[in-house]
């Protein structure tokens, strides 16, 4: 005797998956080599029908098709990604805020930027970062995992939703989850670096939450390797330049040398950022020089 279950795979380890059902069970899990077979390789994230017997060993039988796949670290089906940056110590990288974004619409994932830190200094950094994004991006948070300011709202953000953490180093990603979820994360930054400067591979895991929220910690290393779409997908990913675009005179203006461009009159009204839209011109160069060395 079998009984058949529906859940969702929280770890897997050494050809072992997690599965926690809606019942509020988890079973451990083999999968069997149909999926092998198949060339599909169970994350956590996915959706599964397991069957489990009656000594109370579980199998994988299926995974239900995935609305996307995050490869570092590899999670399925996740539908927000909260974009960390600190408002100080280590100075924010926006641009790779702006890329992580990129990924995001590539992704079909709701971004939330949230700026850690601001019980440092005078609170004018956070503003500051939040002022380059308020057109982009519908929820930017501002927090600080140390002192508890904001996180009631970033717990209701996340309430039900399957998220990833991204974002550099030390930022406060682990705090942030240590803060929210009441664990004992690892913290200090920096520490899942080898000595070679190299981050040992980690099996992600979705940690849960009350509410059906699952969120995988990430160490702070990039997921992306280089920028995560073609330079002419770049431009219409940028929300804010959205409302000028339609009026430039080239269809497939990529606002940056073109004539009668609409969005650059917008930087230079100062109602597009000027420090986003700087950004925006290196990313999409160095998306050109990226496609160029491809087949060298
Ligand atoms: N002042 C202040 N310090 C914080 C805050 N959040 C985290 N920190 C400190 O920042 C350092 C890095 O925090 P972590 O949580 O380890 O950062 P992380 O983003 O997980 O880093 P990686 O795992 O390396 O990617 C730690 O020393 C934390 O104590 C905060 O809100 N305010
Ligand atoms: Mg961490
Ligand atoms: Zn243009």
């Amino acid at each position: 005797m079998e009984t058949i279950k529906s859940g969702k795979i929280i770890k897997g380890v050494g050809g072992f998956y997690t599965v926690l059902c809606a019942d509020g069970s988890s079973h451990v899990c083999k999968a069997r080599g149909l999926f092998r077979k198949k060339g599909e390789t169970p994350i956590p994230g996915d959706n599964v029908e397991i069957a489990v017997d009656k000594k109370g060993e579980g199998y994988l039988l299926k995974i239900l098709p995935r609305v996307n796949e995050l490869l570092r670290p590899a999670v399925a089906n996740v539908d927000m990604l909260l974009i960390v940056a600190a408002a100080a110590e280590p100075a924010p990288d926006l641009e790779l805020v702006d890329k992580l974004l990129l990924y995001c619409s590539r992704q079909g994932i709701r971004p939330v930027i949230v700026i850690n830190k601001c019980d440092i200094g005078d609170g004018s950094e956070a503003e500051k970062i939040k002022a380059q994004y308020v057109n982009a991006v519908d929820d930017i948070l501002i927090v600080s995992a140390a002192s508890g300011s904001g996180l009631d709202k970033l717990k209701e953000t996340l309430s039900g939703n399957t998220i990833c953490l991204a974002g550099q180093s030390a930022v406060g990603k682990s705090s942030l989850l240590n803060s929210l979820l009441g664990l004992d994360l690892k913290t200090g930054g920096l520490s899942v670096k080898t000595e070679r400067g190299r981050h040992t591979t980690r099996h992600a895991e979705l940690l849960t939450a009350p509410g059906g929220t699952f969120i995988a910690d990430t160490p702070g290393f990039s997921m992306l390797e280089s920028v995560p779409a073609e330079p002419e997908e770049i431009p219409g990913m940028y929300r804010e330049f959205s409302l000028y675009s339609g009026s430039c005179r080239f269809v497939g203006c990529m606002h940056i040398s073109e004539p009668d461009c609409a969005v650059k009159a917008a930087v230079e009204a100062g109602e597009i950022n000027r420090e986003r839209y700087s950004r925006y011109v290196k990313i999409v160069n160095e998306a050109i020089e990226t496609r160029r060395h491809k087949y060298d």
